[in-house]
């Protein structure tokens, strides 16, 4: 049964879909389905991360889930609303208010990310990184995959449930961490670490304040549409957290006002953070050669890559697999950009790289990135310990990401309004993929080959699918039909 649902069949290549199906494995067994548990960063494999959720989760894990088997991504939004009292006082302790969701989050959302991660391997002495008091891009994120798991199932009982409540906190949290600069008339976001971990301590991370951006605009729109349809359930949840119509407005003034780094008009690029394009203009394996000893950590304080632009994971890269809002050129000229200046340190970076590749039509560096991502296990390599830590084991946001790359990379899955389109960028040696969805409570399965896309709607489905084809025409798929395009 697992495997009808969620298995993505690749014909013409072995090699990628052994390694799908080990992916896709990984990701199922990691999961917790009923209970109310975090997945563990390094699954079942090992303690390395305590076991404890990363944004991983939400980012990387859930979508495989979201489109096949909903009701568990409904169980893993689930655990946010349960550890949110743990959210609440890590916000506190450290001057917010609202929900500051842990970096690595357990069983009750304390944050259990220690203050000394990483230790200099030259002298033996620990390193303090802010892993747990600076990288608060994963509340946001949390609001993100809120509004994505509603999109996809029209879930609106879990918003009024839970999401609210949560996407509210969140909300909170970002207009008291923001700073508004009365000189420049904006909102700013200081002292961040974004999903790059090499640059602590950055202004403006491009990625952490358009995710706040989306977050913020997500609360007040779910306020008003609680406002209209459903005002008891709004009074239950405001008084139950203390709301006053006074925040809704502060969140509406950041979101008009709170700066989004620009394009460049000429190159196109996107500063990852206020600075980042002073900083030295190398590449991963040009520092690699200034390294004392092969297990120093590359980044705070002093770490190889700190005052460079080399990069330890997607960033920007990883903005456009989120917000689909940028066009190709800007997608393709950061992806030109960035790629060499990545040095993939973390298993999370590969995929996003995969799948924007596959979006700006480049299918041959996208099943580079693809192959890589998802070897990393059954290959084996992965860095097991970095700066005197160990962190090897199974890498569970790279086997969730494999059916991200598969899915929305190569067949170029999208939401469209009120349908499903797909633009296809399969590699050149592959004679087709296929694979089942689940959206708004139908359920299809897609094969696309070099030449043909056919959707084949389940015969138990309620209502039509709506797909939309590359050339804007709209189709209707009843109950048992098919539609080849
Ligand atoms: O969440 C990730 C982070 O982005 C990079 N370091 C490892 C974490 C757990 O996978």
């Amino acid at each position: 049964k697992i495997w009808h649902l969620t298995d993505v069949r690749i014909t013409g290549d072995d090699e990628a879909q052994v390694l799908t199906r080990f992916n896709l494995y990984h990701n199922v067994i990691a999961t917790p389905q009923h209970a109310s548990l975090p997945i563990g960063a390094r699954g079942l494999s090992c303690q390395a991360y305590q076991g404890a959720a990363f944004w991983d989760q939400e980012i990387f894990n859930m979508p495989m889930f979201l489109y096949t088997q909903p009701a568990i991504a409904r169980n893993i939004l689930k655990y946010r609303y349960d550890t949110l009292d743990g959210a609440r006082e890590k916000a506190k302790a450290l001057g917010y208010e609202g929900a500051y969701y842990a970096w690595i989050s357990g069983k009750t959302g304390e944050e259990l990310c220690p203050s000394f991660f990483f230790k200099d391997v030259l002298t033996g002495r620990l390193i303090r990184n802010h892993f747990n008091c600076w990288q608060m891009h994963i509340s946001p994120d949390i609001t993100y995959a809120i509004w994505h798991y509603y999109q996809v199932t029209e879930d609106w009982d879990f918003i009024v449930s839970y999401g609210a409540e949560i996407v509210f906190e969140i909300a909170r949290l970002i207009f008291s961490y923001g700073f508004f600069k009365p000189h420049r008339q904006r909102y700013e976001m200081i002292r961040l670490l974004g999903p790059d971990e090499y640059h602590e301590n950055v202004d403006n991370n491009a990625f952490t304040n358009y995710q706040c951006q989306y977050a913020l605009e997500k609360a007040c729109s779910i306020f008003t549409d609680l406002q209209a349809s459903d005002p008891e359930s709004l009074a239950r949840i405001t008084q139950r957290i203390s709301l006053i119509n006074n925040e809704i407005n502060n969140w509406r003034d950041m979101a008009a006002k709170l700066y989004l780094p620009q394009p460049d008009p000429d190159t196109q690029l996107i500063e990852q953070f206020d600075g980042y394009f002073q900083l030295e203009d190398t590449t991963p394996a040009e520092i690699k050669k200034r390294l004392q000893d092969p297990g120093e950590y590359h980044g705070w304080p002093n770490g190889i890559a700190v005052h460079t632009q080399v990069l330890k994971q997607a960033d920007v890269i990883q903005l456009f697999c989120l917000q689909d809002t940028f066009t190709t050129q800007i997608e393709r000229a950061n992806y030109n950009y960035y790629e060499p200046r990545t040095e993939h340190g973390s298993s999370l970076s590969p995929s996003a790289y995969a799948t924007i590749a596959c979006k700006t039509g480049n299918a041959s560096d996208g099943y580079q990135h693809f192959i890589k991502s998802s070897s990393v296990d059954l290959y084996n390599t992965g860095k097991a310990v970095s700066g005197g830590t160990f962190i090897g084991g199974i890498h569970t946001a790279a086997c969730g990401a494999a059916w991200s790359v598969l899915t929305t990379g190569f067949a170029g899955l999208k939401l469209a309004g009120e349908s499903v389109s797909f633009s296809p960028c399969l590699p050149s040696h592959w004679q087709s993929i296929s694979f089942h969805l689940q959206i708004r409570g139908q359920r299809f399965r897609v094969e696309i080959n070099q030449h043909s896309l056919r959707l084949t709607a389940d015969p138990g489905n309620e209502s039509s699918v709506s797909y939309l084809a590359e050339n804007g025409k709209a189709y209707q798929v009843a109950a048992g039909q098919e539609l080849v395009v």
